[in-house]
């Protein structure tokens, strides 16, 4: 349980996760003081907010160190609180002090909200009053007093950071590619905070792991967790993998098939996430057979892998939430039909020259887009015909042209979107209202 009445808090930053916890806390009896450095005229509305909590905004973090707990949002980076004398707790950590439901916790580079509400929809299936919460848009603490069984939090790098006595019950690592490495500097930086999603777990938990990843699959667990790999062929004996339209799920010598033959394109596109749901599920016992109805049903979510139109036999593809080099290759991958490819944005880091050499099999011709559109080009240099548009309208307009029937137009951009836009899903509107555009006038033609 958690114990805040008469504790000074102090949140820093008032977004979605700092609104959420300024008011848990409020509610929990502190003394809060909530502030962001954005000026009141840039900060959207903060109705919702609790009278008792004093609000600063636009003015530098005051001095930590007068405060009982520090509750820092994600976006926030660790070096600005993090400091071994300060009790530094983010939303995920307070969340898992107030309930006392079993957690299935995901982190990775790509499919996490997939894979969250896959776990969500086929729990509550098989019968369980299950909610998904955390990085995929939803606060964690939202969760707190709601009639639950069963918890599904996403959670990212960022918000791992801030945890201390975490325990999910199940602990899931989909993947591993260079994403963020503004906040964590390389990859080690990076699996180091994304490891902290074990480091509390202990007997009677069980670790869900990538085991075609060698860097993911070896992972170092504490004594006792249970490790259970998701694998494109089987080798594991404890873990799952897919073979035709089956799922076997293998857990201590026992072994399980599933019947996947009726599942949703969507889901059909996703076999290693869905691969990690089930797995998540058989950690905690839930039946299989019921929980796997949900799939046939499951629609993907938007702006990943989401097909917006075929026109003239060239379909649109808007993977928008690509916001990093593993998660475009894995769009070029299982995009099938020559592609034209829509990339470009905000570079966060990762070897350009790798993306190529893995794209060119793949791809006709590459469009480049946003801040980053000349470094793509450099590194695309005699593997891939490119050229800069500079925006996705212009983008798509050169795309319509170029295509032929049978290829795919691809936006996969491997950037984050905020040097033209305010997210990926922005960016993924963008590119669905220039292929609707073009849509309305080939219909006037
Ligand atoms: N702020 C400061 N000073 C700073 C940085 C930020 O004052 O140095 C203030 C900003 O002015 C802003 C507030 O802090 O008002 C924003 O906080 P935030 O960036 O943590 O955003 P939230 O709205 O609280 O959303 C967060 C997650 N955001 C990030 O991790 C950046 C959301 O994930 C998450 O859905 C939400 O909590 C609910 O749990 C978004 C995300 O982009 C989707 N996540 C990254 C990703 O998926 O790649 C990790």
């Amino acid at each position: 349980m958690i114990e805040l009445a008469g504790q000074n808090v102090l949140v820093l930053g008032l977004g979605l996760s700092g609104r959420s916890a300024a008011n848990f806390c409020a509610k929990q009896g502190a003394q809060v003081l909530a502030v962001d450095e954005r000026p009141e005229d840039k900060m959207p509305p903060l109705s919702g907010l609790s009278n008792e909590i004093e609000v600063r905004l636009g003015m530098p973090f005051p001095d930590l160190s007068g405060y009982d707990l520090v509750v820092p949002s994600p976006g926030i980076p660790a070096a600005r609180w993090q400091d071994s004398s300060q009790k530094a707790w983010g939303d995920i950590e307070l969340c898992y002090r107030a309930l006392s439901i079993p957690i299935i916790a995901v982190t990775g580079t790509n499919g996490k909200s997939t894979v969250v509400r896959m776990i969500e929809s086929m729990a509550r299936a098989a019968g369980l009053r299950a909610r998904a919460a955390g990085n995929v848009g939803i606060p964690a603490l939202e969760l707190v007093g709601a009639p639950l069984d069963l918890a599904i939090l996403e959670v990212s790098s960022f918000q791992l950071e801030s945890t201390d006595k975490f325990r999910p019950r199940v602990s899931v690592l989909l993947n591993l590619s260079p994403d963020h490495f503004d906040r964590h500097r390389d990859l080690e930086g990076y699996l180091a905070a994304k490891k902290r999603i074990f480091a509390r777990q202990g007997a009677g938990d069980s670790a869900i792991l990538n085991g075609d990843e060698s860097r993911v699959r070896d992972v170092p667990l504490p004594a006792g967790v249970e490790r259970l790999l998701f694998e494109r062929h089987s080798s594991a004996d404890d873990g799952a993998f897919m073979d035709g339209e089956k799922g076997f799920v293998r857990r201590g010598g026992s072994q399980q098939i599933v019947d996947l033959s009726g599942i949703s394109p969507a889901c059909a596109g996703q076999r290693e996430n869905l691969l990690a749901a089930l797995l998540a599920l058989a950690a905690i016992e839930v039946d299989l057979e019921l929980a796997a109805q949900a799939l046939v049903g499951f629609e993907g979510l938007p702006h990943r892998c989401e097909t917006v139109a075929e026109i003239r036999g060239v379909r649109y593809v808007d993977d928008s939430k690509a916001t990093n080099i593993g998660a475009a290759m894995h769009a070029l991958e299982t995009t099938s039909g020559p592609i034209i490819w829509i990339v470009g944005g905000r570079h966060k880091g990762g070897v350009l020259k790798t993306l190529a050499d893995h794209a060119k099999a793949h791809v006709r011709h590459a469009l480049l887009i946003g801040e980053a559109e000349s470094e793509f080009e450099a590194a695309f240099e005699g593997l891939i015909p490119c050229e800069c548009v500079g925006n996705i309208k212009n983008a798509v307009a050169k795309a319509a042209k170029i295509a032929t029937s049978g290829n795919v137009v691809l936006l996969a951009p491997a950037c984050a979107s905020f040097d033209q836009f305010e997210s990926f899903e922005e960016r993924g509107r963008c590119f669905q209202a220039a292929v609707q555009a073009l849509e309305s006038s080939e219909v006037r033609q």
